[in-house]
């Protein structure tokens, strides 16, 4: 085998390399699209607050939002919501009007943060999107966690 002879026998070896390459990566593709979607996932999540923590009254409440943009009460456009949070209540069914008392606050004018104070205790903290006309996107679009409010 002269030199020459053998760089074409690398180089062919290198391209058959090559193609078990993208053989290979063209099987990983569904894996890519499933983190693909994962990433454009919609749903809410409490900011700076995590499921079974403790705070002190009064505390900030941060609301975020994915797949959706926050727009005030009234706004009707596709995609769009506002938050509401409801206290020791579950998830409002997708369609149904999110009630307005002590235990369903909403942020009809598109705010993203509050701040509660709660006597101490055991809590849940529902965050809940819903439309323009305050009905429920359902439990896709909401989050609880449990939270203790320390003395
Ligand atoms: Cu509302």
């Amino acid at each position: 085998m002269t030199i020459s002879d053998f760089r074409s026998f690398l180089f062919s070896s290198m391209a058959a390399c090559t193609a078990i390459g993208i053989i290979a990566l063209t099987m990983l593709i569904p894996h890519s699209d499933a983190a693909a979607d994962e990433s454009r996932a919609t749903g809410v999540y409490f900011e700076n607050l995590k499921d079974g923590g403790k705070v002190r009254s009064p505390f900030k409440v941060i609301m975020g939002v994915e797949g959706m943009t926050v727009a005030p009460a009234g706004t009707m456009d596709e995609g769009t919501g506002h938050h509401h949070l409801i206290v020791n209540r579950t998830f409002i069914s997708p369609g149904q009007i999110i009630p307005a008392d002590k235990e369903h606050l909403h942020f009809g004018k598109g705010e993203t943060e509050t701040e509660l104070t709660l006597p101490p205790g055991q809590y849940t903290l529902t965050l809940q999107f819903a439309d323009g006309l305050h009905r429920s996107y359902g439990e896709d679009m909401a989050r609880t966690i449990r939270i203790e409010v320390e003395k």
